[in-house]
């Protein structure tokens, strides 16, 4: 039954690219290189297709393919030596601390686990040699990729695509005359340990991660249509010849249940997911994910002047960027991050890790896991202002399993109630501190990541989820946080050790950027437990643990301290910027509330220079455009915006726009994604009455003299569309499913407005 597909339509008309859709990623020549090959994915699968002639390769992954089994990583009563860590690092005896926590507190194994690629899918076209006129493609809004090019008289077209709905990924290949497809596909793997078998027009490949815990499955079920189209098989290939097209669906699943449960079926899995496109026409099929993909890309989009930079191919566009006048090329940076968001992290899937879903390297950089001191967390930045809240939920799922894992290590490491997880977690949901007890002991993960449910709630103003979703990880981790502080003998204040400034300084008592995030989460637990109604024995304990937290305080160079003592150095440009977590993503220092601060942690941003790694312009993008200074935020945009290797000492892009640290670390491009987001609104504070202030082109820089936006998102659940010219908004609209108000500020002007329940208004600042 399976073979039996049904495909309507399937002279694909050569694709007029021409100007091409709104939002593309393009290019004249096929990929070389992965960092040139384009992504698409469906949260479950990725893939990069590099689009050959004649072979066009797609490398795939399937998001469960990791090496290691679920097991607990947590050091069996590590808490027997965590006063005397605490008390050696009293005693300014950093070193042993650290070399006492690396004999009795360090997770168990010491390292974790390793995402994997899953195979690799190779569709050679015979004629395909030669061609002419190639061009290749990533439609951002359908989730498209197009291949299009001529050989040997025939003009050849090839579309790939990754369905959620269908959970397969689906390669077409037409012809512009009837009968000239003839092609061979075949599967392989990196993996030692796999073999691949071809029947009826199916092949299939299964392998086992060397680990010797997952197993995994891929099917490719090859379907060719025409009266004259025959089908082989030739070995390991299936071929065909005299089709009008061949329509390849391919489904890949492991063996992996749950975070802590082996025993699935793959073989049987991928069945399950190919009889959801048994007998679909390719015309539905491809109907069907674009109307999934563009229910949430549609939501939001930024428009910046296009001028004739735009029409470049994307890797000329790229090298050209600095030098051009190409304002919409952030704009498409800002669509990417969007796109890539969906295609990795959607809410049945895992979410987005450290290269997104797509990796092929058996050995990846950082495993390819969750690090938890930025990168995971600035995964997500995009995800609510973005309109991508959905998107989101796969990271809230990973949470509700982290806690169970948390737990534990609470337990084992601190002797505390609650939740806690320190640097990193990897798909076994390890939460253990990991690596070295230099970096590896800090212990905000959670924290900083409960957070995003609070966000999530300040975002969507959804108190159901509130109530079920977030209040129970909300408030276990801040229970955990509860009883860890220790009280500093030196201020009294409440301070949290042992911990990191991630990742410098070494293992420390009290590093500021602790201190904002737990200071952050209590007062989002008090607040969440009066909005409930709940836990209020909890919320008084935090009440009065809250203002004894260790305050932010200024150094003698004018800086916002990382460190309890005045020991920064201006010299120092390290990548991670820890202590501004007060100011992006936290609101714990603000312009409005705390301006003494603001101008310390603005220092201190001057300070660690503007070259950086990827993720670190990410964050600077976002910093500045707190700080209120667009053109700041955009030079740093524009430092990002570059082929690696243009700014000395620091990250850039790949041709395929996938952000370098370098290497490729798909951080840097979602932080990029908000941050321009957080350049036209910002809705972090609030005004004297509680109503979200929305500040509309808080951060304009003069290279976007006119633009404009629909669907970002602001705090209050309110969605913003806003157009301006010569700098100056010139047309405003509120929207809100739920009503509410809030108070607008544009330029120097405030004003309220009030949106009814499913309403909109519209207004001119
Ligand atoms: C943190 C960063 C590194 C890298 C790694 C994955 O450790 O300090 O730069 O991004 O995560």
């Amino acid at each position: 039954m399976r073979n039996k597909v049904l495909f309507g339509c399937v002279l694909g008309a050569s694709l007029a690219m021409g100007a091409g859709p709104e939002w593309r990623l393009w290019y004249q020549k096929p990929a070389e290189k992965w960092t040139e090959a384009l992504p698409v994915g469906n949260g479950h699968l990725g893939a990069m297709v590099f689009g050959g002639a004649p072979e066009c390769r797609i490398q795939f992954n399937e998001h469960t393919v990791w090496t290691g089994f679920p097991r607990s990583y947590a050091h069996t009563n590590a808490v027997a030596v965590l006063p005397e860590i605490r008390r050696l690092l009293f005693d300014g005896k950093q070193k042993e601390a650290e070399a006492l926590a690396m004999r009795g507190f360090m997770s168990e194994p010491l390292r974790q686990e390793r995402y994997q690629p899953c195979g690799d899918l190779f569709v050679t076209l015979e004629n395909g040699a030669s061609p002419a006129g190639y061009e290749r493609q990533l439609d951002l809004a359908t989730g498209v990729h197009t291949v299009t090019y001529q050989a040997a008289g025939v003009r050849y077209t090839q579309e790939t695509f990754a369905s959620h709905p269908a959970r397969v990924i689906v390669h077409r290949v037409t012809a512009d005359k009837p009968g000239a497809v003839a092609c061979a596909v075949r599967l392989t793997s990196p993996h030692a340990l796999s073999a691949v078998s071809a029947a009826g027009g199916a092949l299939v490949l299964r392998g086992q991660v060397q680990t010797n815990g997952v197993s995994f499955e891929a099917e490719a079920v090859v379907t060719p249509l025409g009266d004259r189209s025959r089908l082989t098989q030739d070995g390991g290939r299936v071929v065909v010849t005299g089709a009008d097209a061949v329509v390849i669906r391919l489904a890949a699943a492991t063996n992996v249940k749950a975070w802590n449960e082996l025993g699935g079926d793959p073989g049987e899995a991928c069945r399950k997911a190919l009889s959801r496109s048994d007998g679909q026409p390719y015309s539905d099929l491809r109907g069907a994910h674009v109307a999934d993909h563009q229910a949430l890309f549609g939501r939001a989009s930024v428009t910046l002047a296009r001028t004739a930079a735009s029409a470049k191919p994307t890797d000329e566009r790229l090298a050209a960027f600095r030098a051009a006048d190409d304002p919409d090329f952030a704009a498409l940076v800002f669509q990417y991050g969007r796109y890539l968001l969906i295609g990795s992290s959607r809410e049945d899937g895992q979410p987005a890790n450290l290269q997104g879903i797509w990796n092929d390297s058996l050995t990846p950089p950082w495993d390819s896991k969750y690090t938890c001191n930025i990168n995971t967390q600035m995964n997500y930045w995009p995800a609510e202002v973005g309109g991508l809240a959905e998107c989101h939920e796969a990271l809230f799922r990973a949470l509700d399993e982290l806690m169970a894992s948390g737990r534990v290590t609470a337990r084992e490491h601190y002797g505390a109630d609650g939740w806690v997880l320190h640097h990193n977690f990897d798909l076994w949901r390890g939460t253990a501190p990991i690596n070295h007890s230099n970096h590896g002991i800090w212990v905000t993960g959670s924290g900083w990541l409960a957070l995003h449910l609070w966000e999530h709630y300040l975002f969507t103003q959804d108190k159901k989820c509130l109530r079920d979703r977030a209040w129970p990880v909300m408030r276990e981790a801040a229970r955990f946080y509860s009883a860890f502080l220790v009280e500093d003998p030196v201020t009294k204040a409440l301070i949290s050790t042992p911990s990191n400034s991630p990742e410098q300084g070494g293992l420390v008592a009290g590093p500021t950027m602790d201190h904002q995030i737990i200071r952050s989460l209590f007062r989002a637990c008090i607040e969440a437990s009066d909005t409930l109604g709940k836990d209020k024995e909890l919320a008084g304990t935090l009440r009065g643990q809250v203002n004894r937290i260790a305050p932010n305080k200024i150094g003698r160079h004018g800086q916002l301290q990382e460190w309890m003592e005045d020991r920064d150095d201006p010299k120092n440009q390290h990548r991670h910027v820890s202590h501004l977590w007060g100011v992006y993503p936290g609101c714990d220092i603000t312009w409005k509330d705390s301006p003494e601060l603001f101008g310390a942690a603005r220092r201190s941003l001057l300070d660690r220079g503007d070259a950086a790694t990827g993720w670190s312009m990410g964050w600077k993008v976002n910093l500045w455009a707190r700080f209120l200074d667009g053109d700041h935020a955009y030079a740093i945009l524009s430092n990002l915006l570059v082929p690696l290797g243009t700014v000395k000492g620091a990250g850039g892009m790949y041709p395929n726009l996938f952000d370098a640290h370098p290497p490729f670390q798909i951080d840097g491009n979602f932080g990029a994604a908000a941050g321009v987001a957080e350049m036209l609104v910002q809705s972090h504070l609030r005004d004297a009455e509680g109503r979200p202030v929305i500040h509309l082109l808080p951060a304009l820089p003069s290279a976007w003299k006119e633009g404009s936006f629909k669907g970002l998102r602001a705090r209050g659940g309110f969605v913003v569309n806003a157009e301006w010219k010569s700098g100056k908004l010139v047309k405003t609209e509120l929207a809100s499913d739920k009503g509410g108000s809030a108070r607008i500020k544009a330029g120097g002007r405030e004003e309220v407005v009030t949106v009814a329940k499913g309403g909109r208004s519209e207004f001119t600042p």
